[in-house]
């Protein structure tokens, strides 16, 4: 990015948090001149933790594609801009998946590490989420654990790590420093919280042998704050059911469960007219409620989810802001004609700040 641009975005994210939070017009302008000046003589320029903490809470209220928005105000941000070498950089992400599970009570967390400077990025996490299990092709076109996962497996064992070979091996956390050879480390189990599926009536489900992980950490997305990119900013909320219940265990190219639900339950997979892959859903959306519940782990369904987002756009029309969206991906998988989203259009315009995808390290 050149000076100018840098600059320009550098202008617009200041102005939009000096007059958020009401702050008056000459201070904003003072710091302005000071980012500009740090631009010209040094190319880039550094937030304040106060306005690193405002830039993620607004790159998380302008994530066009997230139904969970409405508690943009409340995300925790941890500052991790000084961790530098590889056990600062492991002790910053251990803490955040500890410090966001919270031993179930999920906290709405980011780890800021150093953005990109001069085009050289500091810090890479490889990972699609820092909890996430491995994926392994076997000859004949079977899989065993989580497909999404395949090439990220293959990586991990190209660079020496092997995992047992369950359908639910955690993976291991890799980073690149400075543009190096990546290195990996294992998380302790003892920190990755886990819930068993178990149904509150059909006890069938819980012979499917079925968990996941409590805490959902996307760390391959990009931050991109007045102009500043976090290349590594690892950000968590909780899961609403339908992510595990109705893609991630039922996509056929996922966990693919639908028909073993199914069978637990009795229902003959003979006429697709029977609605049996329906019934077999809302069971297993049903399961995943139940046991995040009981495990003590939180987790929002997508009634209650559509309930907070509509209050989300009300709150944000009081404050005078347009909620841009991604319809595409704020109606939930099940049942979305029952939600309000469903029946309204959104703007799928991408204000700043906000968080992006970027290109893989080993696809
Ligand atoms: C996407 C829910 C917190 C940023 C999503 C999706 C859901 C969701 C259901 C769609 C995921 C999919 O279809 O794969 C929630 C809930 C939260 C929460 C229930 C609870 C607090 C957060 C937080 C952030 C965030 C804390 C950032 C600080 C995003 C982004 C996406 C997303 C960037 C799009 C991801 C992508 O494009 O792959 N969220 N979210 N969400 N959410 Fe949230
Ligand atoms: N569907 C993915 C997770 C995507 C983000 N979802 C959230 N984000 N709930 C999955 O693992 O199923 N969040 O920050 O809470």
């Amino acid at each position: 990015m050149n000076r100018e641009t840098l600059i320009e975005k550098a202008d617009e994210f200041i102005q939009l948090f000096y007059t958020e939070s009401g702050l008056s017009d000459e201070a904003c302008q003072k710091r302005k001149t000071e980012i500009k000046n740090s631009i010209m003589d040094n190319g880039i320029y550094t937030h304040t933790l106060e306005e690193l903490t405002f830039g993620a809470r607004a790159a998380w209220r302008n994530s066009n594609r997230c139904i969970g928005r409405l508690f943009w105000n409340s995300l925790e941000v941890i500052d991790a801009r000084d961790a530098a070498s590889k056990e600062e950089v492991k002790e910053m992400l251990l803490k955040h998946i500890e410090f966001a599970t919270n031993n179930g009570k999920i906290r709405s967390t980011v780890t800021v590490f150093s953005p990109r400077g001069q085009g050289r990025d500091p810090v890479r996490i490889l990972n699609h989420q820092l909890i996430r299990y491995a994926g392994y092709s076997q000859q004949g076109g079977t899989v065993v654990g989580d497909p999404h996962s395949i090439q990220f497996t293959e990586f991990c064992e190209s660079i020496g790590w092997k995992g047992e070979g369950t359908h639910f091996d955690v993976l291991p956390i890799v980073v690149q420093l400075n543009e190096e050879e990546p290195f990996y480390f294992d998380i302790p189990s003892s920190m990755v919280k886990e819930v068993k599926i178990t149904h509150p009536e059909i006890t069938g489900i819980e012979e499917l042998g079925l968990k996941w992980y409590a805490v959902p950490i996307i760390s391959e997305m990009k931050l991109e704050i007045g102009g500043i990119e976090y290349i590594a900013a690892p950000f968590n909320g909780w899961y609403m059911e339908t992510e595990i219940g109705a893609r991630n265990f039922a996509d056929d190219y996922r966990y693919n469960q639908l028909p073993a639900v199914a069978e637990k339950m009795g229902l003959s997979n003979q006429y697709q007219s029977s609605l049996w892959k329906d019934r077999a859903l809302i069971e297993l959306n049903q399961a995943v409620l139940y046991s995040y519940k009981k495990a003590g782990v939180s987790i929002t369904d997508h009634h209650t989810a559509g309930s907070q987002f509509a209050l989300f756009e009300e709150r944000e029309k009081q404050a005078g802001r347009e909620v841009t969206g991604d319809w595409t991906w704020l109606i939930p998988p099940v049942s979305p004609a029952s939600s309000h989203i469903f029946h309204k259009r959104y703007k799928n315009k991408w204000n700043s700040p906000n968080f992006f995808y970027q290109p893989s390290f080993y696809k």
